[in-house]
């Protein structure tokens, strides 16, 4: 029987607001009581994450002093420590907050844009200060009700300017920050800017620094939109583009739930999980979600250490299905191969093209390759229910 305690080496995290979240939703107030980044600490420390992560005012009160942030940043590094836990990712809090209700960086007022900036620099150095070397931005009010009330354009370069802004204050501040970008498509302004992580990976080639520049993936993102999130990841991934990773569950097309990792689309969080661990993907394991509003503390816990667990156990389930002999040998059949075509079709020259042109291929001989593809997914679901 595997072991499936959480591996350190696979970096799982949470955020303050994840394992901290009160309960709170557009019908109701909390239900359980707030517990502060120690607490959060000591909870995380239990049941064995490597990390946590932190928006700015997570930790530090938007309103606080001098004295009180020191006080609280000096509090948390402790409990960081004893816990052994590290904070390899920060993100500003460029939402909450009445004055970015139509945006930060791509509010149409300047005064606002020049805020967000300026927020997000002094929460650059309250994560770097924690060993943060992941910057993550998550538009959260950068979008629109009515187009009527922005240029999309202009956004767009309102947002690009930010960006560069920022990229040159940590290179400044050497702080060695990466940025990640995380998309999300349809919550909370009525239309969103940037809405999936494409839109982002489309960004960051016309940046100025786009070698810091990534993107954040989160499951319940794409998959509230009805898009195939390992899909998204792959592309992310192939650019090596994937910088973090956001893990939860959502049922399709439903409001954002932030369900516990792999608790409702097992297959999806399977292939996800391949996918990560076949491509070798070394960055964090960010478990962005929250309990079930029914829980108390104690059922916290649980859903943290759940989320870890699934994991490990589709880790191992794709162990298992890279090992199976019956699904090699099907991949084997699927993928055939021609070494001579392939040769002309690797790189285009005058010569190939005429090679190939003269080819023989035969699209009714073609057609007739089988691809036993209802056996390799029955295969895959039986490696997946546990009977294989
Ligand atoms: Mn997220």
């Amino acid at each position: 029987m595997a072991n499936f305690e959480p591996d350190p080496k696979l970096k799982f995290t949470f955020g303050l607001w994840t394992v901290g979240n009160i309960g709170r939703d557009p019908f109701g107030g909390p239900v359980r009581e707030s517990i502060s980044p120690v607490e959060v600490c000591n909870l995380l420390g239990e049941v064995g994450a490597y990390g946590v992560n932190f928006h700015d005012n997570d930790l530090v009160p938007i309103d606080a002093s001098q004295a009180e942030r020191d006080r609280i940043v000096r509090d948390f590094k402790k409990a960081m420590r004893v816990n052994g836990l590290v904070a390899p990712m920060a993100t500003t809090n460029l939402f909450s907050e009445p004055v970015f209700r139509d945006g930060a960086f791509t509010s149409n007022n300047a005064r606002i844009r020049a805020y967000a900036i300026q927020k997000t620099m002094r929460a650059m150095d309250l994560g770097a200060e924690c060993g943060a070397k992941i910057y993550v931005f998550w538009g959260g009010r950068e979008g629109t009700e009515s187009d009527a009330t922005k240029d999309p354009i202009e956004s767009i370069k309102r947002f690009r300017e930010a960006i560069n802004f920022l990229c040159e204050y940590s290179l400044k501040q050497r702080y060695g920050y990466r940025f990640a970008f995380e998309a999300k498509p349809n919550e909370p302004r009525g239309h969103m800017y940037f809405a999936v992580t494409g839109s982002y990976l489309a960004l960051i080639p016309t940046l100025d620094h786009p070698d810091m520049c990534g993107v954040n993936p989160e499951f319940a993102h794409e998959t509230m939109a009805g898009l195939n999130f390992v899909h998204h990841v792959a592309q992310a991934l192939e650019l090596k583009k994937l910088f973090h990773v956001d893990l939860n569950d959502q049922e399709m097309g439903r409001y954002d739930q932030d369900f516990r990792f792999a608790s409702v689309n097992f297959k999806s969080a399977f292939f996800l999980v391949k996918l990560l661990e076949d491509y070798g993907y070394n960055g964090p394991r960010h478990f962005d979600s929250h309990a079930y509003r029914q829980s108390n503390y104690a059922d916290v816990k649980n859903f943290a250490a759940g989320s870890m667990r699934n994991y490990m156990i589709l880790r191992e389930k794709a162990r298992r299905w890279n090992a199976d002999k019956q699904i090699q040998s099907l991949l084997k059949q699927i993928n055939v191969e021609d070494a001579g075509l392939s040769k002309l079709t690797k790189k285009f020259s005058p010569a190939n093209a005429k090679k190939l042109l003269a080819e023989p291929l035969n699209y009714k001989k073609l057609a007739q390759a089988p691809l036993l593809y209802e056996k390799l997914d029955q295969l895959t679901n039986e490696v997946l229910l546990g009977i294989r």
